[in-house]
């Protein structure tokens, strides 16, 4: 039997299970791949303290990801929450020991539920320590805006832009996903030469928490079945599209992306794929 790829999230465990390691973990079980996860923080606000990030020890951190390392082995890693410069700088180094081929960062910042994701003093040593080992990076518009020093980017024509600065900052590879643009729903990827857009129809639902953290996982998983990058991305997003359009709630607030829809649903969403010269 051909064995599933290793998959590994360095990520917050959201107690919800719409996003962050379980989102990531539902992913990669849907897409066939051996999903492993190291926590890096628990998301979860308590009643009475109102406490809502829960940081790990770098022992336990380490310990994890030692522990996967040794024991099954990594073909690919997705970094999502990382919140301190203390796990940073950990994490980067511990990357940086097992040379992983492929390094998928999502640098989150804030969840849809207003969680804090990174500390402010964190982000310059994100783009320090962590954007130059990544394969791709898989911003959003507001975390597009953010590594570029608050600079603001509303249209197509600033995505592409944002696209294009934010490989200098040493990653392979940019996705700019523009969620939050007018119309269809538009991502950019660029790869220090070429600028490919990728369109899928927009959905029209609010249930859509954890569909980054699923996209970004859908993109390391299909780059650890050694998919070129540009396929990855395509089938993520066609993963992802899916997911959002049956996404649903099980109570007033914002639900979860549907990860089984591919795999139940009839209908799924194809993804236009443009390139043009960066
Ligand atoms: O969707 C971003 C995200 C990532 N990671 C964790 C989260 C969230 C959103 O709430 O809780 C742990």
């Amino acid at each position: 039997m051909k064995l599933p790829t290793r998959v590994m999230t360095i990520a917050g465990s959201a107690a919800g299970g719409s996003a962050g390691i379980q989102a990531d973990l539902k992913t990669f079980q849907e897409l066939d791949v051996y999903g492993m996860s190291v926590v890096t923080a628990i998301v979860g606000r308590h009643p009475k303290t109102n406490k809502n990030i829960h940081l790990q020890t770098l022992e336990a951190i380490e310990a994890q990801f030692l522990t996967a390392m040794e024991q099954v082995g990594i073909d690919a890693i997705k970094t999502g929450m990382l919140f301190s410069k203390e796990i940073i700088t950990l994490v980067a180094s511990l990357m940086e020991q097992s040379s992983v081929q492929h390094v998928v960062v999502d640098p989150v910042m804030v969840g849809k539920m207003n969680s804090k994701l990174l500390a402010d003093d964190a982000i310059a040593l994100l783009k320090e320590a962590i954007l130059p080992m990544a394969t791709i990076i898989t911003p959003n518009m507001p975390e597009a805006s953010l590594l570029l020093n608050g600079r603001p980017i509303k249209t197509l024509q600033e995505v592409k832009q944002a696209a294009v600065d934010l490989h200098q900052m040493g990653s392979q590879a940019v996705l700019v996903k523009g969620g939050r643009l007018e119309g269809p729903a538009i991502d950019v990827l660029y790869d220090g030469e070429t600028l490919t857009m990728l369109e899928a129809p927009r959905i029209n639902t609010v249930n859509t928490s954890g569909a980054g953290c699923s996209y970004s996982a859908a993109i390391t998983a299909f780059l650890s079945k050694g998919l070129p990058l540009v396929d990855a991305v395509r089938s993520a997003k066609e993963f992802v599209t899916t997911a959002i359009a049956y996404g649903f709630s099980y109570t007033d607030i914002v639900g979860p992306t549907y990860h089984a829809a591919m795999r139940n649903k009839k209908e799924s969403y194809n993804v236009k794929v443009k390139a043009c010269k960066g």
